[in-house]
């Protein structure tokens, strides 16, 4: 059993599942731009036409009724809000509006994302997130978004995973923008977090009685050989730079010494500004913690490991080493419910009290179509068991932890990968549109229908 006011929700993404990307006004996200670069995108895949969410929300919002959630974690997309990050938009922001009293209507708590990575291309090509004024066109953004809707909302998120907007996007070159610039990542990690305690103060100012947070991508980093120093040497690096890179600044008030001294060569010194940090503090109600699976590192190449890519900034020589015995589901990441467990730990025992939240967690699976049309997702349904005990595990330990999104309600535009990777909980057939709930999708509804595994 899980305690009595646990948050039972699933997830989404503008970019992910909306389509209809130049309806009433919308302008290009970095996302578009990146996703028409050939080779950017597996099989040329776009935004279009998504789960055609814009015009489905209403068809969506039932099904979420029907499943019994308690939440919808979705986010606003900026471009339809403030296209080219320039003015206000009325028609784009009517659509979060309509979704909103939607959802209220359906005793659906509405968790609004500001920010899941699509920046307007017109601010890109000022420099995007590496220019600190975009911390300040977020903050403007932020204020149309919650003069609208601050009151509705039941909670309010200002950043998804900042670590992936910044290294994957300016770094890796594997997110849009599809940059590989170490010092612009690092240039781009402050300005996101920037942003992020800007935003915070605007919430407070609109929506002063709603909880609001963040929410990262944790990690636990393990080393292969705890007795080897340059594997150990290797765990700080990427546990800084995946965790407490994030964590610090925003639970304890400053970036941790050991990364301001590896990000020294890429420029950290020259964007930081003294009172920063005290922004970047902003006090947040809960930490939403992003969960999909925990890594090993080695110091040198080991036997089967995979040298750290571009994305891992000032990491020197990590090398990531599999887990042999551990499942994999279809994005080949390895399938490790007791990180679950530890990352909220290292949250709970390093920092100072935060109520948690499990924002993200879901593994994406080929869909087994049964003969009488049922998709037979058994997988999911064991990835999704073995991850809520383990989330129960955490609870027993004494873990402010207050509910549970899993990622995602509905197939969807899986970034780089294209729609070929199915997250959903529900099957979404791109041609038709048609909508199926899958059999994980009963399988969690009947979970929170007795708040408990049974
Ligand atoms: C989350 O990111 C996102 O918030 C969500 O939008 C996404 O659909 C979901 O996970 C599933 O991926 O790093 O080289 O392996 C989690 C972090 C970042 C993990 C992108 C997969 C793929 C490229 N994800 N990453 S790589």
């Amino acid at each position: 059993m899980f305690p009595p006011a646990f948050v039972w929700g699933a997830a989404t993404a503008a970019f992910q599942v909306e389509g209809a990307t130049t309806a009433d006004g919308r302008t290009d996200s970095v996302w578009d731009v990146f996703a028409r670069r050939p080779g950017a995108v597996k099989r040329g895949d776009t935004g279009d036409p998504a789960a055609d969410h814009y015009r489905r929300y209403g068809e969506d919002v039932d099904l979420m009724r029907r499943l019994g959630l308690g939440a919808y974690r979705f986010s606003l997309a900026w471009p339809r809000v403030r296209p080219d990050g320039g003015a206000p938009n009325a028609a784009g922001i009517a659509f979060y509006d309509r979704l909103v009293d939607r959802l209220l209507e359906a005793g659906i708590e509405p968790w609004a994302t500001l920010y899941h990575w699509d920046l307007p291309q017109a601010l890109e090509e000022q420099g995007g997130w590496t220019s600190r004024d975009t911390a300040y066109r977020f903050a403007d953004y932020t204020e149309t978004v919650l003069a609208r809707l601050g009151d509705r909302v039941a909670s309010w998120s200002t950043l998804n995973e900042p670590w992936c907007a910044a290294m994957l996007g300016y770094a890796g070159g594997i997110h849009a923008p599809g940059r590989t610039d170490h010092t612009a990542a690092v240039a781009a990690t402050h300005h996101l977090l920037l942003g992020h305690g800007l935003a915070m103060d605007i919430i407070r100012r609109h929506a002063p009685d709603v909880p609001a947070g963040i929410t990262l991508n944790l990690y636990p980093v393990a080393p292969h050989d705890p007795a080897n120093a340059a594997d150990v040497a290797a765990c700080r690096r990427i546990d800084g730079l995946q965790n407490r890179l994030f964590l610090d600044p925003v639970l304890r008030g400053a970036y941790p010494d050991d990364l301001l001294e590896d990000l020294a060569p890429f420029g950290i010194g020259d964007v930081v500004r003294p009172d920063d940090s005290a922004v970047i503090a902003a006090h947040v109600d809960w930490l939403g913690v992003n969960y999909y699976r925990d890594y090993r590192v080695a110091g040198g190449p080991v036997p089967g490991s995979e040298p750290a890519g571009p994305e891992w900034v000032g990491a020197g020589d990590v090398h990531f080493v599999p887990d042999p015995a551990a499942p994999r589901t279809d994005s080949g990441w390895e399938v490790q419910p007791a990180g679950l467990t530890e990352s909220l730990l290292q949250v709970h025992r390093g920092y100072r009290p935060v109520p948690l939240y499990i924002t993200e967690n879901g593994a994406a699976y080929p869909d087994v179509v049964s003969d009488g049309g049922e998709i037979v997702d058994t997988d999911r349904v064991a990835f999704l068991d073995s991850h809520l005990r383990a989330a129960h595990e955490a609870l027993a330990a004494g873990v402010d932890l207050r509910g549970y999104f899993y990622w995602s309600l509905l197939d969807n535009f899986e970034w780089a990968e294209g729609y070929a990777k199915r997250f959903g909980l529900v099957h979404v057939d791109y041609a038709t549109q048609v909508r199926t709930p899958k059999r994980s999708a009963h399988w969690y509804s009947r979970v929170i229908g007795l708040n408990g595994l049974g």
